[in-house]
């Protein structure tokens, strides 16, 4: 069912837009799914206002558009790094799950709610205009009734800031760029950052990202769900669904190159349907960052427990997944699925080019990429603990 949203709630939000100093909307996966990121795209340039989401499954705005301002690294608006102090705020399509005191959206902003989705509304953010809507419509009702109430100084101050927002847009893209200028660029094992960097410089200009790559920051797509590439995040999703995410979304999408990125410790949780995609000749490419490691508990813990007995000794129980490495090119062969090792930055790129020629042939491809342990205290050999049950026995059977 698509529901309108009330029109006398459209005029108030209309209005809270119009004349607000500094607006910022945050696109969600409603969006995505109501095929509305143009819708969102018009509303955003009608009142020049910056643009951001949330922690999601979809990527739900093209992010080469000069309203994007980015994520929020720590899913809190207020980790933005602009805008800063936004006086209304609007929400597009997120349940707001907040998963911390200090909710999603700050307690400074006038909030307007859209979404079809309305069981969480209200209860945590108080909420100045709530809009139970599909957000085609809801998109389209607010886009009609703020052109209604632009005079030309309102327009004046739109143009000057969609040109304030613009610049940063660009200054946050030079910045990003300078991933390339880390004196360790060339290291092997790879930084995590060049191995996304040369999937990213390879994936079509239409690929579907599966992202269960853990600690791993992604850059260098440049996500355009308006026929560009798009993104499947495991935002909500178990350890290890990422390789059965990318065969079901190759299943659905068999025309659309579908790259599947995974962490080690996730990839052991569920690699079983890389059975299916040899069985069904599914062609995805699957790529792990093999750390040999829990990268992200490691660092949680060192930011949660600074004074606890693990940081003191150094000796971290849960986190080394080395000694013996596990390697994922086997574990891929013994599914059916061809696969490698790769070590080097030339290594990986060849893997790719190798994975391109697969994916022609119909067949699945699986690259197990050795990434750097780069947090803050790993030993170069971590430490195990020294349990040997084979010493143990009193027979040695
Ligand atoms: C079913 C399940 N078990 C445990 C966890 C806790 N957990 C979150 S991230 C993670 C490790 C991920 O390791 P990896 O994929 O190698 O990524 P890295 O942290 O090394 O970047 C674990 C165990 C979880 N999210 N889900
Ligand atoms: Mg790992």
């Amino acid at each position: 069912m698509r529901v309108r949203p009330n029109p006398a709630e459209v005029e108030r939000a209309a209005k809270l837009l119009a004349e607000a100093r500094m607006p910022l909307m945050i696109v969600c996966d409603e969006v995505y799914n109501a095929r509305a990121v143009a819708k969102a795209v018009k509303l955003a340039e009608l009142l020049g206002m910056p643009v951001t989401q949330a922690r999601q499954i979809f990527a739900s705005f093209p992010e080469t558009h000069p309203l994007w301002v980015g994520s929020p690294p720590a899913a809190r608006l207020a980790t933005l790094d602009f805008p800063k102090n936004p006086d209304v705020v609007i929400n597009v399509g997120n349940k707001l799950q907040h998963n911390s005191p200090a909710p999603i959206v700050g307690r400074g902003a006038k909030f307007i709610d859209m979404r079809i989705d309305s069981w969480s509304m209200g209860n945590v953010m108080s909420t100045e205009v709530p809009l139970v809507a599909d957000v085609a419509y809801g998109l389209d009702d607010l886009t009609a009734a703020v052109a209604q109430l632009l005079s030309d100084s309102t327009r004046k101050r739109i143009r000057e800031r969609s040109e304030e927002v613009r610049r940063f847009h660009d200054k946050a893209a030079a910045l990003r760029a300078l991933v390339a200028r880390n004196p360790e660029w060339e290291r092997s094992p790879m930084l995590a950052d060049r191995v996304t960097h040369e999937v990213a410089q390879f994936a079509e200009r239409d690929a579907i990202i599966v992202h269960e790559a853990g600690s791993v920051n992604l850059h260098g797509f440049d996500f355009n769900p308006d026929g560009g590439r798009e993104l499947f995040f495991y935002y909500g999703a178990h350890l290890g669904s990422g390789v059965g995410t990318a065969a079901g979304v190759k299943l659905a999408r068999p025309k659309r190159q579908v790259i599947c990125l995974v962490g080690d410790g996730s990839f052991v949780f569920g690699p079983t349907a890389l059975w299916n995609m040899a069985r069904l000749e599914l062609p995805v490419i699957t790529v792990v960052y093999n750390n040999h490691a829990y990268g992200g508990p490691h660092s949680r813990v060192i930011e949660k427990v600074p004074g606890g007995r693990m940081v003191q000794t150094g000796h971290f129980f849960h986190d080394y997944l080395g000694s013996p490495d596990m390697n994922m090119a086997w574990i891929a062969k013994g599914f059916g699925v061809e696969a490698e090792v790769a070590q080097s930055p030339e290594q990986l790129k060849a893997a790719l080019e190798r994975a391109r020629r697969a994916s022609l042939d119909g067949k699945p491809y699986l690259i197990d990429a050795q990434v750097a342990r780069m947090g803050v205290a790993w030993a170069d050999t971590p430490w195990t603990p020294p349990i040997r049950i084979a010493l143990e026995r009193a027979r040695k059977v």
